[in-house]
């Protein structure tokens, strides 16, 4: 890690970022004017980049340079294919390879992330680049041993209740009232709220979601069209791995924890990417008794990635903050450099633990 940032184990001289409900304003109010006051902005989210943060990119790329600010997107991981469409012409969502990194600039906006550690080493380089740097989320702080202490040039302008980037953006642009949306910018929300809620299904899934939604259908983008590129984009060998998958789906506390473990020799022979393979834990969800669904992949970096996903009664988020992760209450996911078996004993025993204690104490 960086001079600028630490864990809370080694958080000397580093302030923790004021947290502020969207509502309450006061740290909106920072937020505009650091808006107000930028001539450059780079826009960022998390590595492995998925539908919430990609869409809320565009969209506030395209918010942005509407208000005549110079506006660049640059990300530590490269635009998965199914997301193309939200940039067809390759010239927005950029990263390393495709774009010089900006030298300096006013305002960095940090998407659908608190997590500096989720920006890889984008962050020691630009963090000390950059005058200030907003992190624009919808997770919970991270507490316990993962908690972050952020550089001072740094905040989070946070909003819990939202289901997704696109969800809080919308409110956003609300308030700063720069300029009206137009059909690049609904593109980007629809996109992250429709990705972030798993088409409108998860239990965060707010009657603004689908208001908003509305919304942007009536501005012009195509629901059907934008499900088919996200979700009906897959080659035939995508169907064997899931089979291959699906055949080993593994089971505890009575069926009330399932989970899926793939190998990376097996995405490799599939030539499936990550992001190929990240709907594959919803899969689960299609079970009656479980409560709580895992998926552990093998990553090329030597890590073991792991998404955790709770039905809507078991709060998951505190297994994957123990383990150094974070999340929201009912969708976390951590990273561990350990052997895969490993990883899944570590999970699979906090998980059994949360499940029995809900059926005990009912929470
Ligand atoms: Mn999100």
């Amino acid at each position: 890690m960086g001079t600028s940032l630490s864990t809370s184990k080694g958080s000397k001289g580093a302030t923790k970022a004021p947290r502020v409900e969207l509502s309450k304003s006061k740290e909106f109010v920072k937020f505009r004017e650091a808006i107000d006051g930028a001539k450059r902005v780079l826009i960022s989210t998390h590595q492995l980049p998925d539908g919430d943060g990609l869409g809320a990119e565009t969209a506030l790329f395209h918010y942005l340079k509407r208000a005549r600010k110079a506006c660049r997107v640059y990300n530590p991981d490269p635009l998965p294919k199914r997301y193309r469409f939200l940039d067809p012409k390759g010239q927005i969502l950029l990263g390393p390879g495709q774009v010089e990194l900006w030298d300096t600039c006013d305002l960095w906006i940090i998407v659908d992330t608190n997590d500096p550690r989720r920006l890889g080493k984008l962050w020691q380089e630009m963090s000390l680049r950059a005058r200030k740097i907003v992190f624009l989320d919808h997770h919970p702080e991270i507490a316990g041993v993962g908690e972050i202490a952020y550089p001072p040039h740094a905040s989070v302008l946070a909003d819990v209740q939202s289901s997704s980037i696109g969800e809080m953006l919308h409110h956003v642009f609300q308030e700063l009232n720069l300029v009206k949306l137009n059909q690049d910018i609904a593109l980007g929300l629809y996109v992250s709220i429709m990705t972030d809620t798993n088409s409108f299904r998860y239990a965060r899934t707010t009657p603004q979601a689908h208001r908003i939604a509305a919304e942007m259908i009536e501005a012009g983008v195509n629901p059907e069209e934008i499900y088919q590129n996200i979700y009906s984009s897959k080659e035939l060998s995508h169907l064997h791995l899931l089979g291959n998958m699906l055949q080993n789906v593994k089971v505890t506390a009575g069926g009330k924890v399932a989970w899926l473990e793939m190998a990376l020799d097996l995405r490799k022979r599939h030539q499936a990417s990550a992001d190929d393979t990240q709907s594959f834990l919803n899969q689960l969800l299609l079970l009656k008794d479980a409560e709580v669904v895992c998926f552990f992949r093998e990553e090329d970096d030597n890590q073991v990635r792991v998404s955790i996903k709770s039905k809507g009664k078991v709060v998951i988020n505190k297994v994957a903050m123990e383990l150094g992760g974070g999340g929201h209450d009912y969708s976390a996911g951590l990273a561990l450099s350990a052997p895969i078996e490993k990883t899944v004993e570590a999970v699979i025993k906090r998980l059994e633990t949360v499940v029995a204690h809900y059926e005990k104490f009912g929470k």
